[in-house]
């Protein structure tokens, strides 16, 4: 699972690349700190089934903290994006070809109306503008290749009999488009508008959610009613990674406990500024908005954006454990909807292949190759040994 991070320089992408990673990168308030991009582990959280079944877990491929499981996925922070970087303004659009195999991505806004398109300090600027422009240079980038396609198509449709709906797979494969998405869009939109395909296929493939960033400085308050007002039927969340960095260091250094709320351990130990800070944060963002929003953000976009769910793949559904005794050892993060045989095939192909069927630990039922996962599911896959 890859998650892009998007939007114009000075936004807060690498602000809320570090926010979730914690993973030191260059963050400045001029444009295009960001050329190369930054790739590393965020978490999506959610109750781990250690709590439903009453048993102390052993996680091996995630985290569990509190009965609270944290599952891995990969963030991309890439280069700022201006208007018309496809025709190679700032430093074009490149390096979008990052994001091929991003599931979805999270444009960041700078919502204070502080920045320009071009990521500059200036005043009362309409962040709506970003998701306008955004959007369309995103869409654009498909254009490009989806072109690629049409061309390849028009070509070979000379000298042979060929299939639009084939080409334009092979061609979008690398973006995480699949024949069905190709399909659905061919019936839904004219096949002669490369632009509008190529959008219908973007948000199938690469659904974008709003980060509603720097929600701490006052100015965004009034734009964030403006912005989800004009695009109520896009996904909005309200974040501050600058106070999120803020109370994950505080936590780090032990001068605070941090879960949704902060306490201070010992305001001894602080300087004015520090606690001064801390209560802005407190005021600004946590009592106004209830959180910092950045774990809220990849949470929406995996389960209610993307729509998956949280199997527990064991190798004995009464003691819960692996082969090596680890009790509910990995969490694994799959698409609502996947039957049990696809699910052993993304377990290991050689699963897949000696697939014989399967138990489900709450019920103790057995399970055959369509039945459709659950979310928490705890399954054991039976396969032929040998
Ligand atoms: N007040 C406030 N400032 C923020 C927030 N997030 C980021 N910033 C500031 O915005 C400026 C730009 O942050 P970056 O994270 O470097 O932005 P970027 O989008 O990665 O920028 P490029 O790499 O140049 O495209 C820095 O001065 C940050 O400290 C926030 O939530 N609140
Ligand atoms: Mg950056």
């Amino acid at each position: 699972m890859q998650i892009g991070l998007v939007g114009k320089p000075s936004s807060g992408k690498s602000s809320f690349f570090k926010a979730a990673t914690m993973i030191d990168v260059a963050i400045a308030a001029y444009p295009f700190t960001t050329i190369k991009p930054n790739v590393g582990m965020g978490y999506v959280v959610t109750d781990c089934v250690c709590k439903y079944y009453d048993v102390k877990c052993n996680p091996k491929n995630s985290v569990c903290v509190n009965k609270k499981r944290f599952i891995p996925i990969k963030l991309i922070d890439v280069a700022g994006l201006v208007p018309d970087a496809h025709l190679g303004k700032g430093l074009g659009n490149q390096f979008l070809d990052d994001l091929r195999q991003a599931s979805c991505l999270i444009h960041i806004v700078d919502t204070s109306g502080k920045t320009d398109a071009k990521g500059k300090l200036t005043s009362g600027y309409d962040p709506c503008n970003d998701i306008r422009f955004l959007t369309k240079e995103i869409d654009l980038w498909f254009a490009s290749i989806v072109k690629k396609g049409m061309s390849k198509y028009s070509v070979k449709k000379k000298f042979s009999k060929v299939d639009l709906v084939d080409i334009l797979t092979k061609q979008l494969t690398g973006l995480g488009i699949t024949k069905g998405d190709i399909q659905q869009s061919l019936d839904k939109v004219d096949v002669d508008s490369t632009v509008e395909l190529a959008a219908e296929l973007r948000s199938l493939s690469k659904p974008i959610i709003i980060a509603a960033n720097k929600i701490d400085l006052l100015e965004s308050e009034d734009n964030l009613k403006k912005m989800k007002k004009e695009f109520f039927d896009l996904t909005i969340i309200p974040t501050s990674a600058a106070a999120e960095i803020a109370l994950k260091n505080a936590k780090e250094k032990g001068l605070i406990e941090y879960d949704t709320g902060f306490t201070i351990k010992d305001e001894s130990k602080m300087n004015t500024k520090q606690v001064e800070g801390l209560r802005f944060i407190e005021k600004n963002v946590l009592d106004e908005y209830g959180s910092t929003g950045i774990q809220e953000c990849l949470n929406k976009a995996v389960f209610d954006v993307l729509d998956y769910i949280v199997v527990y793949p064991v190798a004995d559904i009464n003691k819960l454990t692996d082969k090596k005794k680890n009790v509910l050892p990995d969490a694994f993060l799959v698409k609502n909807g996947t039957t049990l045989k696809e699910f052993a095939f993304s377990v290991h192909s050689d699963i897949g292949d000696k697939f014989i069927g399967g138990l489900e630990a709450k019920t103790k039922r057995k399970l055959g190759a369509d039945y459709i996962l659950q979310n928490n599911d705890v399954v054991e896959i039976l396969f032929q040994k040998r």
